[in-house]
């Protein structure tokens, strides 16, 4: 990488391939003029190698040449100088300067820059680091001028948490709800050889003030645990270290009888407990500054602590007790419900989201000091939107850390653009009224409301191998957003985004004014079209939570119900006559989401069951509320395409064009969402939409209904997910299929959008031709294209449109498109539509 910095430096192209996301180190605007107010040395106290001072001055050589293209030299010089150090290494040297510097908690940092001089000092030496990737922040945006911060974290646990599989395979494949490739940690069972990819990222989490990353995942694998994956682990560790970020490690709770050989793994039984031993004091012979453990426990079939009748608090005591004498923390995760016990047609009370207060009352003070509840933000599960887990109110002497997803299993797997900051803010920042006096939720998570010592931030990343991490160039903004929230969450959206921008694509206005509206319309554009008033969003759950599925909600025990029939809709959680969840809140708040008249539309489906027909504070009744919500948020997802489109020339084509192939697929796949769940209700309610829209389209011609040769109307389930509840598929694997038709509109250009499926058991191929001239070819292998979860159903996973702008047809045309089908892939058709300019359909 060094190489590279210094190619970019010298100003040869270098491929923008994202691997570097926000730390390229590019080129400033007339750099030149500012080389004066840059330190010309560096100097580091007490460094070591491998140690994260020593780190932050080769960032401060890489990345003050990558910028301006100055060479620093590296020890004391008679010119300016960038000392960075601890603050103690620093006193040592200069007892008088003591009194003069601030008070610094753990991991945080001062920093002054004066006329080209700069001090970085850490509380401890991760500190110093973060100091200096800030001060290269600024710089990279352009700012040489004098200033002084003292930055301190909000809350001590800032850990990032990956879902990495130690082996390929299985239903989640190398790194589950990962969309971006293989994992960067593990193959085939054991720790990869080659860890390069691990070190950069350990280096793009610093940079965040991220300190601690857990590795694998959650529903982990015993494996992890064998003497020659413990040394893996080390070497995991060995490229972490230089850059302060810590490992964690996820546990399954029956490895005592798994991979030990016990006959129990009873967490109160003297032989789990010596076996736990053990293995906590092997991995901190290997790993002295080891961060701790991950819990999920009872939870999706994983085992734990309930299966031998003890409480959630001795299952977790039993890993704290064994970290203490090393000093690490256990997060144990308040994601615990048992998916096999709901039931909903018989229990109208029967509710998921009362699980985790249910499991966990009455333990708040049952837990040792170094155990830390991982909640994710909302009670179900990482929703476009849902409630703050009222279990934050509940834990007031144990600490809590709110997990955030950054991958975006429920919200577009990053095949959409969905920029999470606002929605994340809006969580932190909602009141909990706890005893009626404010707590905001970022006040609990930071320790400040109830005084908790260790509290924080855990998010579900899961980068890949992709060289764009997460598979989407814009997605990074999501992560990087995450590290500077966890840091300081009164930090703002915009803001937030305007620095990711100017470090990963420059300092262009246009850049900026386009990436901004792109992603602060992302998130409202996905509830629109996903699901609306709290209905949660309405994809496949027993499939790769990708596209739309309504029903998949509903008549089955994972609980993410909506309770739709064909007259209403939506999970009563009153007390007086429903779950009672929301009763799990502080008084005020729960009196508010008791009465269908205080509780926001946003939330109305999650807290109250009500006729389709019932009016929103905005006047329109909630059927007619979806009808709109899913035409306006595709229609926002349209205009993503054209806003990138003037970016053209003003950023690499690498990226632009990674981009935009990304939005147009969402463009296309937003409408798939819209006409799916709409023709989904419609279906249901019988109740039209006064605008006439929903189930009729009249640009469009069915594949079915178009003269076939070798291909066969299908019926397609579930229903809504074909225009006219049908496609065409080829009568055999082998068999070349052709649909047909002649075109009656007038003689003009058009825009033909074909809606295809492209699913991932084959590469079919299709080609449009109008009056035998070749329009367009194009193949199903979006399964390479598209991290998202692979799906070999035809259904609104796999949906996909094709555009072709602009064709010239004549009145009496003849359109066709000739599928070739590949493997088990029928080259399938839904319809195409004709569009007159301007319009999409
Ligand atoms: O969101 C769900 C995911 C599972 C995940 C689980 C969890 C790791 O669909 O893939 O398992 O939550 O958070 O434990």
């Amino acid at each position: 990488m060094r190489s590279l910095l210094w190619l970019a430096a010298v100003g040869l192209a270098v491929a923008e391939d994202g691997l570097n996301a926000w730390l390229r180190y590019a080129r400033v605007p007339s750099a030149s003029h500012h080389l004066g107010r840059l330190p010309s040395s560096v100097v580091t106290l007490n460094a070591t190698q491998g140690f994260p001072v020593h780190t932050a001055g080769e960032e401060l050589v890489d990345g003050i040449r990558g910028l301006f293209g100055k060479k620093l030299t590296v020890g004391k010089s008679k010119d300016t100088t960038a000392t960075v150090g601890t603050v103690s290494a620093y006193v040592d040297k200069n007892p008088s300067a003591a009194r003069g510097l601030p008070d610094l908690i753990e991991d945080g940092f001062y920093l002054k820059v004066s006329k080209g001089n700069v001090l970085i000092l850490g509380q401890n030496e991760r500190g110093a680091l973060y100091g200096a990737f800030h001060y290269l922040s600024v710089i990279a945006q352009g700012n040489v001028s004098d200033f002084t911060i003292t930055s301190n974290p909000d809350a001590p646990v800032r850990w990032v948490n990956q879902w990495d599989n130690m082996q390929d395979g299985g239903t989640h494949g190398s790194v589950e709800r990962g969309y971006g490739g293989d994992s960067i940690f593990f193959w085939d069972g054991y720790i990869r050889e080659d860890l390069t990819r691990a070190g950069q990222y350990a280096r793009l989490l610093a940079s965040i003030g991220i300190n601690a990353v857990v590795a694998n995942n959650v529903n982990a694998n015993a494996s992890i645990l064998t003497p020659e994956n413990m040394d893996g682990l080390a070497r995991i560790a060995d490229v972490f270290r230089p850059y302060g970020v810590q490992l964690g490690i996820s546990l399954n709770f029956a490895a005592p009888q798994l991979l030990g050989g016990l006959d129990t793994f009873d967490p109160l039984d003297k032989t789990v407990v010596n076996w736990w031993q053990g293995i906590t004091d092997n991995l901190y012979k290997r790993i002295p500054d080891m961060a701790g453990y991950l819990v999920k426990a009872n939870s999706e079939g994983q085992p734990g602590p309930m299966t031998y009748n003890r409480t959630l608090a001795d299952g977790a005591n039993l890993f704290a007790r064994t970290l203490q004498p090393h000093g690490g923390i256990i997060l144990f995760r308040a994601f615990v419900y048992d998916h096999r016990s709901l039931n909903q047609t018989l229990d109208w009370k029967a509710d998921r989201a009362n699980a985790a207060v249910n499991y966990f009352d009455g333990l708040d003070d049952k837990f040792e000091d170094n155990v830390v509840i991982q909640v994710k933000y909302g009670p179900i599960d990482f929703q476009v939107r849902e409630p703050v887990s009222p279990l934050f109110a509940h834990l007031r002497q144990t600490g809590a850390t709110i997990e955030l997803q950054i991958t975006q299993e429920y919200l577009g797997q990053q095949a959409h653009v969905v920029y999470l900051a606002p929605m994340w803010k809006e969580l932190l920042d909602f009141d909990l009224r706890v005893d009626s006096k404010p707590s905001t939720l970022k006040d609990i998570v930071s320790g400040k409301r109830f005084g908790q010592k260790l509290t924080g931030y855990a998010g579900v990343v899961n980068v890949g191998t992709n060289t764009t991490w997460l598979g989407s160039h814009l997605a990074m903004s999501n992560l990087y957003a995450y590290g500077k929230l966890a840091w300081n969450p009164e930090l703002t959206s915009t803001g937030i985004l305007k620095e990711w921008t100017t470090l990963t694509f420059g300092h262009d206005k246009l850049v900026h004014d386009v990436i901004t509206k792109i992603s602060m319309e992302s998130w409202p554009a996905y509830e629109d079209y996903s699901g609306n008033l709290g209905i949660q969003t309405l994809t496949d759950i027993l499939l790769g939570h990708y596209g739309p599925n309504p029903g998949s909600q509903d008549g089955n025990p994972w609980g993410q119900w909506t309770r739709a029939d064909d007259d209403t809709i939506g999970m009563d959680r009153t007390v007086w006559n429903g779950t009672g969840f929301a009763g799990q809140y502080p008084p005020e708040i729960a009196a508010m989401y008791e009465n269908i008249e205080t509780t926001p539309d946003n939330l109305l489906l999650w807290f109250h069951h009500v006729p389709y027909t019932q009016k929103l504070k905005s006047g329109k009744t909630v059927i007619q509320h979806f009808y709109e919500a899913h035409y306006r948020g595709s229609a926002t997802a349209q205009t993503f395409v054209t806003l990138w489109q003037k970016l053209k020339g003003r950023i690499d084509k690498e990226r632009y064009e990674h981009v935009l192939f990304r939005l147009i697929y969402q463009a296309g796949h937003s409408l798939v969402w819209r006409d799916s769940v709409n023709q989904f209700y419609f279906n249901k309610s019988g109740i039209p939409d006064e605008l006439g829209r929903v189930g009729n389209h009249k640009y469009r011609i069915e594949a079915e209904n178009m003269e076939l040769k070798g291909y066969k109307s299908y019926k397609v389930s579930p229903f809504e997910a074909a225009s006219g509840f049908h496609c065409v598929v080829t009568e055999t694997n082998s068999t070349v299929g052709t649909v047909k038709t002649t075109l009656k509109v007038p003689t003009g250009k058009y825009d033909l959008a074909v809606n295809y499926y492209d699913m991932a058991l084959g590469n079919s191929t299709w080609e449009l031709f109008v009056d035998r001239k070749l329009i367009g070819k194009w193949k199903g292998d979006l399964e390479y294209e598209l991290g998202r979860a692979p799906s070999p159903y035809i259904d609104g996973q796999t949906a996909t449109r094709k555009t072709f702008k602009g064709v010239r047809v004549k009145k009496g045309s003849e359109l066709k498109i000739v599928g070739r089908p590949d493997g088990l892939e029928p080259a399938p058709i839904d319809y195409i539509s004709v569009l007159p300019e301007g319009i999409v359909d």
